[in-house]
């Protein structure tokens, strides 16, 4: 897939395209990262921003430049699928990271400022949000989703398996995870973990999985795919740490 970029500062990407799944993706020549700067479709004398309508503090993207970036990354895609990084959107879920990991391309606007012209919503198809809090450009939002999708994509991760535990996959957290030494400060490793008895390890791990989820996000719980054995573990769960519903 190509995932594209509009962005004033392209260089800020560089760190996160050095290492890792992303670097992994794009070598493997499963993902195509491009970034198209408004700087560059700007006539001179290169301005971007300007000032609101209306008055009052802080400055605007300019349209134009924004649009003509938009219509060359798209140039050769007969779909393209166009994201404004923005505090409004629905706030990104590993759910819709799956979604997106299936598009053959991607346009991702990091903003600065106050924002874009409200005028190019008209040519975006969704708005996400990374969560409720302000940062002082859509940089790092657009970096959180190239991570998230690439590391779907394969070619990505040296173990393509380690995906299907991750947290959320079917809406549930992960279980804890140990490591060596079996003692740590005292703390042992939990006894089933080095039992090598496959099926007690892996009942183990739901019931840690469902646990976890109930005390530490419960709201999770309401969308998660629940076999019937699933509720009557966490029912007992409830029992034992006597919550009441
Ligand atoms: N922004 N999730 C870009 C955000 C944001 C977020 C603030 C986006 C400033 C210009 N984006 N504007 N939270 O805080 O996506």
């Amino acid at each position: 897939m190509t995932i594209d970029i509009i962005t004033l500062f392209p260089e800020a990407f560089e760190c996160i395209m050095s290492f890792g799944p992303i670097r992994k993706a794009v070598e493997s020549g499963s993902l195509k990262i491009r970034f198209f700067n408004p700087v560059d479709f700007a006539p001179h004398p290169k301005q971007v921003d300007d000032e609101p309508y209306g008055g009052g503090a802080g400055m605007v993207m300019k349209p134009e430049p924004l649009y003509k970036a938009l219509q060359k990354a798209k140039e050769g895609f007969s779909e393209s699928y166009v994201i404004y990084m923005s505090p409004q959107g629905r706030i990104l879920t590993q759910e819709k990271v799956k979604e997106l990991s299936g598009r053959e391309h991607l346009v991702l606007i990091s903003g600065r400022y106050k924002g874009i012209d409200e005028r190019i919503m008209a040519f975006v198809d969704e708005e996400i949000s990374i969560g409720d809090y302000v940062l002082s450009g859509g940089e790092i939002p657009a970096m959180v989703i190239l991570d998230a999708v690439a590391r779907l994509l394969p070619g990505a991760m040296s173990d393509p398996d380690s995906w299907r535990t991750d947290s959320f996959e079917d809406g549930l957290l992960d279980a804890p995870y140990y490591t060596r030494p079996r003692e740590f400060m005292g703390m042992e490793v939990p006894e089933v973990l080095l039992s090598g008895h496959h099926g007690k390890i892996e009942k183990w791990r739901r019931y840690q999985r469902l646990k976890r989820t109930l005390l530490k996000r419960p709201d999770l719980l309401k969308k998660a795919k629940l076999s019937e054995e699933d509720r009557r573990i966490l029912e007992e769960i409830k029992r034992e740490l006597g919550i009441e519903e």
